[in-house]
């Protein structure tokens, strides 16, 4: 068992957190090396998650360490605030070229609820720009993960996390409806064939009623993560890009989770050739190592903050912290292993055995769906009656205690392994939580 609470302080209000829980039945990792958790009881846990969705090429792995303790002894902290350094540009740089073509311009964050922020922000002033500053609406999805932020929070569609600011949040969003739809898509390996009209409600509901000119922004994950991995139809996020050039409104895709080789590219827009006019990331860009995020934006999005701004500071807008040197030099680290151990190709090459491991639980106890793509799935489970999510928890609880790390999500466990993984690690991990299960009534 763990140290006690009074070993380790009771000062620490832990997020997203059951607190009084976690004083109870602590949890506490001491340790990581590559795919692995190390706990305070001397136990080596398999990530299954790459922690929260990060770490995609595994733990504690020397280049990015040794980039971060270089970079710490050279320049600790530069502000970039009219000031540069060189770290900052070159990563920049680094993820330009990872881009799709056409985005050239990245605006460093700490986080994804950040970034995410901005590039709410960048389309507002995009549009006031042009002179379009009625364009005040955004548009979110049900069951999305925007981060935590009031703009973020306000697009988002995940109720518990709405709830207790529902009073405060940003007015004029509208939400499309999600795409899960089980009746008919259960069981899809890889995109659902059917569901792409979904995009139409965009178009039939959402602008029918508030004119397209005053929408600014409509904010989308490629594939959602925190909503419970909701894998897009086919042809779905294509229909939703030709009404954004219909009716002039900016598309953002959050890459916050699909970023840096989730579905096998750089990112998701590459894999479904949809490009956005703003891409969010965070997490993987620095494999977990280091808080950064950040939004690419498209070269005429920039060029108007460029030529239409007056003389002096274009864009409002940044943190103290936007393009921190360690954070930068975490970044350098993740995309020299991503490079040097062909990480993105490597995902590829096992996702087909990942699609089959997670397919393999069709047959198993409560479970109502098995849904995958790249390296990110999910197996969903009937609820227990009257006590919806306890069996995903009680499942990953128990995956825990037999050396697995997956997330409970309402009644889905999620997956989301490091691209490092190995076969042996798959099925190692896939053996865990087919155990877990069948002790889960
Ligand atoms: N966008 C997306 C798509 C995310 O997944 C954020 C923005 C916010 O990032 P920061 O760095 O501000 O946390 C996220 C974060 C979960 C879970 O339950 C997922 C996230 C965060 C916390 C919990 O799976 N994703």
């Amino acid at each position: 068992m763990g140290a006690s609470t009074g070993e380790r302080g009771d000062h620490y209000w832990m997020p997203f957190t059951d607190n009084r829980r976690f004083r109870r039945e602590p949890r506490m990792v001491v340790s990581a090396h590559d795919g692995y958790f190390v706990t305070d009881d001397g136990r080596e846990v398999f990530d299954g998650m790459s922690t929260l969705w990060c770490t995609n090429a595994g733990h504690c792995r020397p280049l990015i360490v040794e980039r971060i303790a270089k970079q710490a002894a050279t320049l600790d902290f530069a502000s970039s605030f009219s000031m540069g350094h060189p770290t900052a540009f070159s990563l920049a740089e680094r993820i330009a070229g990872l881009a799709p073509d056409g985005f050239d311009q990245v605006f460093f964050t700490n986080s994804g609820s950040e970034a995410v922020d901005t590039a709410l922000k960048i389309a507002l002033a995009f549009h006031r720009l042009r002179g379009e500053g009625g364009r005040c609406r955004f548009v979110g999805r049900e069951r999305g993960y925007h981060g935590v932020n009031f703009a973020g929070l306000s697009v988002s569609g995940l109720p518990a996390n709405r709830k207790a600011f529902a009073t405060a949040l940003l007015p004029h969003v509208d939400h499309l409806r999600h795409t899960q739809e089980l009746d008919r898509s259960a069981f899809s390996r890889g995109q659902p064939e059917l569901g792409a009209e979904l995009a139409d409600e965009l178009e039939n509901r959402i602008i029918a009623r508030n004119d397209g000119s005053t929408i600014a922004a409509v904010i989308v994950e490629p594939v959602s993560g925190a909503g419970g991995v909701l894998i897009p139809p086919r042809g779905y996020l294509r229909r939703l890009r030709e009404i954004c050039t219909r009716h002039g409104i900016v598309l953002i895709f959050d890459e916050v989770i699909c970023g840096f080789g989730r579905l096998g590219t750089p990112f998701a827009a590459q894999h479904f050739d949809v490009m956005p006019d703003l891409i969010t990331f965070a997490k993987a860009v620095t494999s977990g190592a280091a808080p950064l995020g950040g939004v690419l934006v498209r070269r005429e999005i920039h060029d108007t903050f460029m030529q239409a701004s007056p003389a002096g500071i274009e864009f409002f807008h940044g943190y103290t912290y936007s393009g921190h040197p360690l954070a930068c030099a975490a970044g350098h680290g993740a995309l020299d292993t991503y490079e040097q151990e062909d990480l993105f190709a490597r995902g590829a090459d096992l996702a087909p055995s990942f699609e089959d491991g997670l397919h393999a639980f069709r047959d198993g106890p409560n479970v109502i769906d098995c849904r995958n793509l790249g390296l990110i799935g999910a197996i969903e489970l009937a609820p227990r009656p009257g006590a919806p999510g306890a069996r995903a928890t009680e499942a990953a609880t128990r995956a825990w205690d037999l050396g697995a790390f997956v997330r409970p999500i309402g009644d889905a466990l999620a997956f989301c392994p490091p691209m490092s993984t190995s076969r042996e690690q798959l099925d190692r991990l896939f053996g865990i939580v087919r155990e877990a299960l069948k002790t889960v009534a």
